[in-house]
């Protein structure tokens, strides 16, 4: 086959054939290249030169190397630490001080908003245990619905087995919600909260989240019906996006200035807010300078010009998926999974020729070193920079744990690959597959399997054979959040992919199936974000003697932060204002703090 094809041809466009010759393209021989050499008429050139590749014209980093390196906050190491100590205590001493349940939970509530809840899990179980109690022995607050709400929300949060009848009480004869609720302005909000940890078929959640969004959406319309503008913030805020879906430390910032406008606030619960903020961020400011010299020193930002040189943004999901300031190993090795996947995408998409990217996916499934030799300059240095990352990550679970976890960690990322050349074949068929079949493969393209099978390895002790093995079958926990990963890609992402040529996403590739309008496909893709949030929601109870709460905590996170990227378009790749700002408050400014001697 490829000596029949003019070297003209070879070096053009048409290298991306029309479906028919596609199939036998595809059944190119592993090692054509040097076939493929000789038919170059003029064999000074590289191939590179001679191949019309495609650019996605990502700009350069806006971070640079030397400003990332002058990070230095002055709330990094031990001059702080004793001072936080301090109002942790008188923390504690608030919860342990607690008489009434309801005013516990309200605490509890606070302390999640404001991020600082791990410092207080001893406590904060202890009230939920005698909470999730008096419930068993008949407690009923239930004539308040934002107690009720927030009782639901935050035992369901925690695992806790509460039925969605305890809502029951606030409906009218008829099965409607009483319409005294209507002007309820903080039960409404509670409710609505409370909505969002919904499993799938919860019909009276269901309409309690259309009953609570209705309704105060018309209160915000109505300035006479709340006159409370610290309410319409949290209103306006949690219609934006509830906080169960929302990225924690985007949140916490956001919730410690709400928090110092409350009349009756705590100073000392502030102060700790603010303190820890920061101290967490010195933290954070630390495995973002050890990564940033990483990723200078593997050179693929400059080798591999093409592809997406993010390294801050790559940092940035990691503090989403955990910010807690004793969890740097799992963020730092989540940073270099993160760029890998961001660079080997690119090739995928944008560089790589079908025949290169046969190479490649050949030789992450064989995971042998004399696979390079196949490879072009530029996928050399990136095959053994994934290569080598990937074996330290073994070298360190086999050096502590005695697990090898190599063989499980190369096979998640040969099917990313095999998922990437799927793509790749249906880009150059110009092949529209049906909305499901679209998604079986990208669910795996997106990474989230990858991201997460690393996840588990990095912040799990003792690993299991068993727990690796559920892992590798993607249970719904893991499947959920891929899913939510992918759609709120495609909603941030597909306009510009489509535009530089790209396969067709979930939006379009659902528009073809059905004929609907893009308008109707974003809506209905948001939609299955609703409902594959509520999977997760069983999946985080149902998995959860196999995994521990930490890893759950990323599998979540993860979906947030997809959430949190795409919500204004591309915030991962495109540079905008938006990641741009949250980057500057949540890693480069701490919190004004007014300082006592
Ligand atoms: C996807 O970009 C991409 F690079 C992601 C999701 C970043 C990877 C890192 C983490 C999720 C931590 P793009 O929109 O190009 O992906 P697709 O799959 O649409 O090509
Ligand atoms: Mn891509
Ligand atoms: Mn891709
Ligand atoms: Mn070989
Ligand atoms: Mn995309």
């Amino acid at each position: 086959f490829g000596l029949l094809i003019p070297s003209s041809l070879l070096a053009s466009k048409a290298t991306r054939l029309e479906s028919q010759s596609y199939a036998s393209q595809a059944k190119l021989p592993i090692h054509p290249r040097r076939t493929l050499r000789c038919m170059i008429t003029e064999p000074s050139q590289t191939i590179d030169q001679k191949i019309d590749r495609r650019s996605a014209s990502y700009q350069p980093s806006i971070w640079d190397y030397s400003y990332v390196q002058s990070l230095n906050s002055k709330y990094a190491g031990d001059t702080y630490v004793k001072r936080a100590a301090m109002l942790k205590e008188n923390v504690k001493r608030l919860l342990d001080q607690v008489v009434d349940p309801l005013d516990g939970l309200g605490l509890i509530d606070d302390l999640q908003r404001l991020g600082v809840f791990y410092h207080f899990e001893d406590e904060i179980n202890r009230i939920l245990e005698s909470t999730y109690n008096h419930i068993n022995e008949g407690w009923n607050t239930d004539e308040d619905l934002q107690a009720t709400s927030l009782k639901f929300r935050l035992l369901r949060q925690h695992g806790y087995t509460i039925s969605e009848d305890v809502f029951n009480n606030f409906k009218d004869k008829i099965g409607n919600f009483k319409t005294y609720l209507c002007e309820d302005v903080k039960g409404l909000l509670y409710l609505y909260e409370a909505s969002y940890f919904s499993f799938e078929g919860e019909r009276i959640l269901e309409e309690a989240r259309d009953f609570a969004t209705k309704n105060l959406k018309k209160i915000l319309n109505r300035k006479d019906m709340i006159d409370d503008e610290d309410l319409t913030m949290l209103v306006s805020h949690a219609l934006e996006v509830p906080t169960h879906w929302r990225m924690q430390r985007l949140e916490a910032r956001w919730f410690i200035d709400m928090y110092e406008r409350r009349p009756n606030l705590s100073p000392t619960l502030l102060l700790l807010a603010k303190l820890d903020f920061n101290m967490v961020q010195a933290t954070h400011q630390e495995d973002l300078k050890h990564m940033s010299r990483w990723w200078n020193n593997t050179r693929l930002g400059q080798k591999l010009s093409f592809a997406r040189d993010r390294l801050m943004e790559n940092f940035l999901w990691t503090v989403g998926l955990d910010f807690k300031p004793q969890n740097s190993y799992l963020r730092k090795n989540l940073t270099i999974v993160a760029a890998l996947i961001t660079t080997i995408d690119d090739v995928y998409d944008v560089y790589g020729t079908l025949d290169e990217l046969e190479r490649f996916t050949n030789a992450v499934e064989r995971w042998d070193l004399s696979e390079m030799e196949h490879l072009p300059a530029y996928m050399k240095i990136c095959f053994l920079a994934l290569f080598n990352s990937i074996n330290e990550m073994g070298y360190d679970t086999l050096k502590e744990q005695g697990v090898h976890i190599i063989p499980y960690l190369q096979k998640m990322w040969a099917d990313l690959c095999k998922s990437y050349l799927v793509e790749a074949k249906w880009y150059n068929s110009r092949y529209t597959p049906s909305f499901e079949e679209y998604m079986n493969n990208a669910r795996i393209s997106i990474s989230a399997t990858v991201i997460l099978a690393h996840a588990y390895v990095l912040c799990t002790n003792p690993i299991s054979y068993e727990g690796l093995k559920y892992v590798e079958k993607y249970p719904n926990l893991i499947r959920c959040s891929a899913t939510i990963l992918r759609l709120a890609d495609d909603l941030g992402t597909s306009t510009d992919e489509m535009e530089r040529g790209d396969i067709s996403k979930s939006i379009q590739c659902y528009m073809h199936e059905t004929g609907a309008s893009e308008e109707d496909a974003r809506k209905h893709m948001k939609y299955l974000i609703g409902e594959a949030w509520k999977k997760m929601n069983k999946a985080r109870v149902e998995d959860g003697p196999l995994f521990s709460r930490a890893f759950i905590g990323v599998a979540e996170n993860l979906a947030r932060m997809a959430q949190c990227m795409y919500q204004y378009g591309d915030g991962h790749g495109a540079q905008g204002p938006e990641t741009r700002d949250r980057v500057k408050s949540l890693l480069i400014n701490p919190i004004p703090l007014e300082e006592k001697a």
